[in-house]
């Protein structure tokens, strides 16, 4: 038996500086999508998501709380985990940087950095931003007129002076360039590719990586009064969860990633440093960094923990369910881009696109063969031209679907698979089914199957969006669990003729105002 290609997908881990907010949800959702697709499209997935905990932003925000990091950084990753699980996510690991695997891990990593001639150690002089966990150089910064300064991403940046150990990155300027040369899409989309490549021409200056002033890190082997800096410790998480540096580990396989999924303001630390690390540690580069756009609060705001104006993934899945806002995350913004979020928007794509288009197809059709097809998929008939046109356009989709994620473009996915969803209504609509009941009983029937199994491929292939309730669409439809994945997509899977169904129940109620008004 041929094996399974390998997909190994990682989301960034996230700050347990605070709460998880939307843009957190947003992430794991998109990345559980893909992940979700390439598992029912064959492939032997490994996903990964997770908690970044080190650092000297955890230990601040800790001891603003009155607790030893150790202590606060354990309840703010469980409320991570419990929001990866309310969401209906399928990762494979949750990694947390505290765990044991990843100090022996990450000390390999470096020594073998240092083994390669790239660590020295120097004194480092300069701007830090603790929110960013990111130096940067004066030009970057801009003073203020209170005399503070702020740095690249407008976050206030302090003054740091202490003996540090340093990789040079400097010389692994022309080496980046030429990979982005000769892997196109390692940083994609296109416009995040052009950024990279101008900031890597500009320059790169040597790299501070470890600090004495704290020790809520990973000790730096062999001198443990340093500890490595946060971003050397965070993004190695992708590498230890494949075992490294046990080459027999059941995991090992899955190194290199085939992507990492990150939000467009990291994307230096993972399409500059990162593939220079690997690099210098002799390890395989992952094929490709996907820089995803920001969901924005109604009138653009950016949503931070910093900034207080978190939106709480537990309370948006509450209010409108959790396949309900996945989908609104996945349709509503072109992934890549940033998007907007409001009530409104949600509501709309749930009343129009679920409730609607592939709601009443699902209910009338199911409620139709209930009735008059003993609730058995009815049988099928002669194919009249149009029924052959409606089947094909769905068993075209996948392959549709397929061309759309080699960019993620979930939107995109989407967009073609509901373009299949209008047109079985306009086909149900045109076909008139329930006038056929007197005249032409066999035709009727004809016209419920090929509905129904246009609704069937809907379903398989909307499984990655919205896993729950298309699993329970495809209950309604009889289709037995191991002819779900899309190896059951097109002629091969087809309903069977007389297969006993549950009495059908709706999927996709309308959202309706709670009584006094917006519910959130
Ligand atoms: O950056 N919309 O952690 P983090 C969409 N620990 N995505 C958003 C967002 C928003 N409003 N806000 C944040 C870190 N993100 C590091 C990563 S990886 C080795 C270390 C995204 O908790 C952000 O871009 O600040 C990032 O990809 C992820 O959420 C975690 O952000």
């Amino acid at each position: 038996m041929a094996t399974a290609p390998k997909f190994y997908l990682t989301t960034a881990i996230h700050y347990t500086n605070g709460p998880p907010h939307i843009g957190h949800a947003y992430e794991m959702v998109a990345s559980d999508a893909i992940a979700r697709f390439k598992r029912l499209d064959g492939y032997d997935v490994f996903a990964m998501t997770g908690t970044d905990e080190h650092g000297q932003k955890v230990q601040r925000t800790a001891e603003q709380n009155g607790l030893s990091p150790k202590d606060f950084v354990d309840g703010i990753a469980t409320r991570f985990h419990e929001m990866e699980q309310r969401l209906g996510c399928s990762f494979d690991r949750f990694i947390r940087t505290t765990d044991a695997d990843h100090l022996p891990s990450t000390q390999e990593l470096w020594r073998r950095m240092e083994a390669n001639g790239d660590i020295y150690l120097s004194k480092y002089a300069g701007w830090y931003s603790i929110r960013d966990e990111a130096f940067y150089g004066e030009e970057e910064t801009t003073l203020q007129p209170d005399g503070t300064r702020l740095g690249g991403q407008g976050t206030p940046v302090e003054w740091v002076e202490e003996e540090s150990y340093f990789f040079r990155l400097k010389s692994y300027q022309d080496r980046l360039l030429k990979l982005y040369e000769d892997v196109p899409d390692f940083v994609s989309p296109q416009t995040r590719r052009n950024e990279v490549v101008s900031f890597v021409k500009g320059g790169l200056e040597d790299l501070s990586i470890s600090r004495t002033t704290f020790d809520w890190g990973l000790p730096v082997p062999g001198d443990p009064k340093h500890v490595m800096y946060v971003w050397v410790d965070a993004l190695n998480n992708y590498v230890t969860g494949t075992g490294f540096p046990d080459p027999d580990s059941p995991r090992a396989h899955y190194w290199p990633a085939d992507v990492h999924i990150i939000g467009k303001d990291i994307l230096r630390f993972h399409t500059v440093y990162w593939p220079a690390f690997l690099m210098s540690a002799g390890l395989p580069l992952p094929k490709r960094v996907f820089g995803h756009g920001f969901l924005l609060a109604k009138g653009g705001e950016k949503m931070s923990k910093s900034l207080g104006n978190v939106v709480d993934p537990f309370e948006l899945a509450d209010t409108y369910g959790v396949d309900q806002l996945r989908y609104f995350f996945l349709r509503e913004v072109s992934f890549g881009q940033d998007g907007h979020y409001s009530h409104e928007a949600i509501i709309g794509r749930i009343n129009a696109d679920l409730a609607n288009d592939i709601g009443n197809l699902a209910q009338r059709s199911l409620s139709m063969i209930a009735k008059n097809c003993e609730g058995r998929v009815p049988a099928r008939g002669a194919l009249t031209e149009s029924d052959e046109a409606m089947l094909a356009l769905a068993d075209g989709a996948l392959a549709k679907a397929r061309a759309a994620m080699t960019d993620f473009a979930l939107h995109v996915v989407l967009a073609d698979i509901w373009a299949v969803v209008a047109e079985a209504n306009r086909y149900f609509a045109a076909n008139e089914p329930w006038r056929l009941s007197k005249t032409d009983p066999a035709r009727r029937d004809t016209v419920l199957y090929v509905t129904a199994e246009v609704i069937r491929q809907v379903a398989i292939l909307v499984q990655p969006v919205m896993p729950a309730a298309m699993a329970k669409l495809l209950d309604l439809l009889g289709v037995p669990a191991e002819a779900r994945s899309f190896a059951a997509l097109s002629e091969g899977g087809r309903l069977a003729s007389g297969t006993a169904l549950p009495a059908p129940s709706g999927i996709f109620p309308r959202y309706v105002e709670p009584e006094g008004g917006e519910a959130a």
